[in-house]
């Protein structure tokens, strides 16, 4: 049995963290046992959620826990892709989870009105005496390290059109394909659906969520994968709804 720690549901979705979904597909597409498992990042062997528990050893990072399920179990989340067409899935992924991503944090954490419908929430359980400090100082530190990994450094104009072009990217490829690869749900579908269905959260209003809502085949594909991975499955522990 593995265990993936995540989140837990929030915002209308399977989880908020983007890799979280990613893993919580990855793990549905292995066939393997496994569950889900809300948990606490500073519990997380790299501070981070998502992880994954298997056999007593914990695998902190989405795309190691991914490389761990398919050496360990020869799980192929690829099966039929040439090399170029793995090549091309890798870097649609890492466009993804290292650039799109950090534009979404940006959206969520740095704009008042976003911060206050979504993150502001993760502060509830804190004592209310501390609470405006604690989530005053963690929203700083976030913005930090976006400072530091450099989206934080560009104006918001220059932002969303990075935005547009991923989304444009992830868009024209997909085209009317059922899956992001072609005709076989791959690895790439864990990833690249849990991002654009991160990025049409409703709860965010603004730019980002309106670039992302005017590429039907985007949504209609954010739609059906929800109800492939997630329709009948208790989102927190990943076990079948009880009928
Ligand atoms: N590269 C990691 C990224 C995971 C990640 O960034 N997790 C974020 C949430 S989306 C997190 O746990 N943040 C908590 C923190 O930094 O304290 C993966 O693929 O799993």
């Amino acid at each position: 049995m593995i265990t993936l720690t995540t989140f837990g549901p929030a915002f209308g979705s399977p989880d908020p963290s983007p890799f979280c979904m990613k893993g919580m597909a990855l793990l549905k597409m292995s066939g393997l046992e496994h569950r889900f498992e809300p948990g606490d990042p500073r519990k997380a062997p790299k501070q981070k959620i998502p992880y994954i528990t298997d056999k007593g050893s914990q695998i902190g990072d989405s795309t190691l826990f991914q490389i761990h399920i398919e050496q360990t179990y020869s799980v192929d989340f690829y099966p039929g892709l040439s090399d170029v067409e793995k090549a091309t899935a890798w870097a649609f992924e890492k466009m993804c989870e290292e650039h799109l991503y950090f534009c979404a944090v940006h959206e969520r954490w740095a704009k008042d009105a976003n911060f206050n419908k979504g993150p502001k929430a993760f502060f509830d359980g804190v004592p209310a005496v501390m609470r405006p400090i604690i989530t005053a100082m963690v929203r700083r530190d976030i913005k930090k390290s976006l400072h530091g990994q450099g989206i934080g450094r560009h104006t918001d104009e220059e932002i969303l059109e990075f935005v547009k072009r991923d989304v444009q990217a992830l868009s024209d490829f997909l085209g009317q394909k059922p899956y992001f690869m072609g005709d076989t749900i791959t690895g790439a579908d864990a990833t690249i659906h849990s991002f654009v269905t991160a990025a049409l959260c409703p709860l965010f209003t603004g730019a980002m969520l309106d670039v992302i809502k005017s590429h039907d085949n985007l949504v209609d594909y954010s739609e059906r994968l929800l109800a492939h991975w997630y329709e009948g499955t208790d989102w927190t522990t990943g076990q079948a709804k009880a009928a």
